[in-house]
């Protein structure tokens, strides 16, 4: 397909084929902590299932759109540019802490942007078969049902956040942040999976999720996920989120305030 006749949506059926080939294989891994290797950061790990369904999502991926650019978690994100043209963003296992402990809550998470923008997004967690999936302008889906924020505000709701656990200097900032949302919500969450907190907000099982420090292969799918859900997606301060560098991340359903 030529970038004039991109159909999305032809894009997502293939690009979800693979991603369902790919929760195969992270159903079907065994002997995970001896193929577990440590990478830069506290508590930051890959294992070699991380790196076989990246090479499994890469090579579905660049034959259903070749003149894509392909950014992924295993691969170095200083040297792909996303913001012209298409490219796939992706994270072979979101949440991967979580799938070398046998704890079954982790996501394989795969965006398409556009000049910068997600404009396709799925997060396949394998442990409950569920597909989430969003075209930019057609709404956003759970195993091909519609899915839609909370209509609570904060204070009628839950909260998830994330840790970011491999940047240690930000843990005060984090739990000073969670601090003040809790003095608001009813409880938190911490799940350890970004892409399926997004998807959880999406599907209105809670009112916010914030994360001090994401990568872009983390959220840029489960972003528009949000957004298409009719959620709100922005830093701590409300601005809005860019996805060629790592930053804070905040998503909320609309009657959420953020202070
Ligand atoms: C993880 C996120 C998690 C966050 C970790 C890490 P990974 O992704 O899903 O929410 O706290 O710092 O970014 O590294 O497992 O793909």
């Amino acid at each position: 397909m030529g970038n004039a006749d991109v159909d999305l949506n032809v894009v997502y059926e293939r690009t979800a084929k693979v991603v369902q080939r790919c929760g195969k294989i992270v159903l079907g891994a065994a002997d995970i902590s001896r193929r577990t290797h440590a990478k830069q950061g506290k508590g930051n790990f890959v294992t070699d299932y991380d790196a076989q369904v990246q090479s499994v999502l890469r090579e579905g991926c660049m034959r259903i759109l070749p003149q894509a650019a392909f950014m992924g978690e295993e691969s170095d994100m200083d040297k792909t540019d996303v913001s012209e043209g298409y490219a796939f963003i992706v994270d072979p296992i979101d949440g991967t802490a979580n799938f070398t402990r046998g704890l079954n809550w982790s996501a394989i998470s795969v965006a398409l942007a556009c000049d910068g923008i997600p404009v396709m997004g799925i997060v396949c967690n394998p442990y409950t078969n569920e597909m989430y999936h969003a075209v930019r302008g057609a709404g956003a889906y759970c195993n091909n049902r519609k899915i839609h924020v909370s209509e609570h505000t904060l204070e009628e709701g839950i909260f998830l956040m994330g840790t970011a656990p491999y940047h240690p200097e930000l843990a005060r900032a984090s739990f000073e942040t969670a601090f003040g949302f809790f003095a608001r919500a009813l409880d938190l969450r911490r799940s350890g999976s970004a892409a399926l907190d997004l998807c959880t907000v999406a599907s209105g099982k809670a009112e916010l999720y914030f994360e001090m420090e994401l990568c872009p292969w983390d959220y840029a799918a489960g972003a528009l996920i949000v957004e298409e859900a009719g959620g709100i997606i922005s830093d701590l301060d409300g601005n809005p989120v860019t996805y060629d560098h790592s930053q804070t991340v905040l998503a909320r359903a609309p009657k959420v305030s953020l202070r």
